[in-house]
């Protein structure tokens, strides 16, 4: 790599707080729900920003966003990318970060006057977090070929609003076939959102893979009684068996190793406060860095929901939200962030990503690796997640460093 080619700091921390302004919140953070009127004014922005770089910017049939730099060559290109959608409690890092990485890298390119060899382009995925439309990393699992236009499309939100129909409502439904630009490798950077590289004095995160994930929702349904008059014995009481199945969830992450669960939406109807529940729906995150115990993890979660409802006189149904196994990254790759951090004199270490990114999509196209910095206090998904401006630069050096090696080799 041209040895003082460096990305602009400045700018990429300017273009982070500009996309930090749309969608802020009063605790500091961001709420860009994926197809709200704040995604919308994020995407606008975003297309605003790689068209005055001039980027060729392409939108495809499930709303990502392509802004393609032109190689030298015709061919797969090196594309960077990640998320402008957040999570209600969102951060102001979480994904935007790598897009705003991904634009800094071209523009660094650009002011340098240097063409590569192959395409290069950043992409912004649609509805990454899954937090109002399921699966999460949606937009690239259709891109990479996992999920066809038409059954995202039809996916709804809690709500019953459609999918395509807030893609239509905010103009981002493209002409371009998912996955119409071929990769020769993918790279992402983005904050780690745990606590691993801070406690261990920073550094960066050379990405190793990310974990498996499986995102069931649960329906219980039992019968509404009067919480006063119906003796115990006579309740079937859907609420009492959501609380007991998050406590069994809780336990299995106590004697399967690795195994983690979390129960983030818990609907309960009719709500009322003198009424034994009628139904409840709520959600199972379940994840593990391997497979086969994720895999126990959920019959064991099946079969005591089996009991519970045979015992307790509920009827429970599973659907899926989401299932995507264990995915190991590219060794040449990961080993390139790591040449890149060592060209800069950072320090890097291995590791696995417990959260799932669009790269647990892209690796099933091409190469791909993950640049990881520290999360200050290993907080995500909340107002108060941080990274200096300091280890954004230095990531984002290693982002450009990598990714121009990929795109000339
Ligand atoms: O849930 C996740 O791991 C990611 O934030 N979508
Ligand atoms: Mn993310
Ligand atoms: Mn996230």
């Amino acid at each position: 790599m041209s040895s003082n080619l460096r990305i602009d700091g400045a700018r990429l921390v300017s273009r982070l707080t500009a996309l930090s302004m749309i969608g802020a919140t009063p605790e500091g953070g961001c709420r860009r729900l994926a197809l709200t009127d704040e995604d919308k004014q994020g995407r606008d922005w975003l297309v605003g920003q790689m068209q005055a770089l001039g980027l060729e910017v392409k939108i495809d049939a499930i709303g990502n966003i392509v802004g393609i730099l032109k190689g030298q060559q015709e061919g797969p290109a090196v594309i960077m990318g990640s998320h402008i959608d957040t999570v209600g409690t969102g951060g102001r890092f979480d994904g935007a970060l790598g897009v705003i990485a991904g634009v800094e890298v071209l523009a660094a390119l650009r002011d340098a006057g240097l063409t590569p060899k192959r395409d290069m382009a950043v992409i912004a995925f649609t509805n990454e977090e899954g937090a109002r439309f399921h699966p999460d990393m949606l937009g690239s699992y259709v891109w990479a070929g996992g999920m066809s236009v038409a059954a995202a499309h039809a996916e709804t939100d809690s709500e019953g609003v459609g999918l395509g129909a807030e893609l239509r409502r905010i103009g981002y439904e493209g002409q371009e076939a998912p996955g119409f630009l071929e990769a020769h490798a993918y790279l992402e950077m983005h904050i780690e959102q745990g606590p691993v590289l801070e406690s261990e004095g920073g550094g960066l995160g050379a990405v190793t893979g990310i974990q498996g994930i499986c995102w069931l929702e649960l329906t219980l349904k039992g019968r509404p009684s009067h919480a006063g008059t119906t003796p115990m014995a006579y309740r079937k009481d859907p609420g009492l068996a959501a609380a007991r199945i998050n406590i069994f969830a809780n336990e299995l992450t106590k004697t399967i190793p690795g195994q983690l669960a979390n129960s983030g939406v818990i609907r309960v109807q009719p709500g009322n406060v003198n009424v034994v529940p009628e139904t409840v729906v709520m959600s199972l995150d379940l994840r593990n860095p391997l497979d086969a115990p994720l895999a126990e993890a959920e019959a064991a979660l099946r079969k005591f929901c089996a009991e519970l409802a045979e015992r307790d006189g509920i009827a429970i149904s599973f659907r899926d939200l989401a299932r995507f196994p264990a995915t190991p990254f590219t060794e040449e790759l990961i080993a390139s962030v790591e040449q890149s951090a060592a060209e800069f004199g950072l320090p890097i270490r291995r590791m696995i990503s417990g959260a799932g990114h669009d790269a647990q999509m892209m690796s099933r196209l091409c190469p791909t690796a993950m640049v990881f910095i520290p999360s200050i206090g290993g907080l995500s998904h909340n107002p108060a997640e941080f990274s200096t401006d300091d280890d954004m630069v230095a990531g984002a050096n290693v982002l450009l460093s990598a990714a121009w090696r990929a795109a000339n080799a």
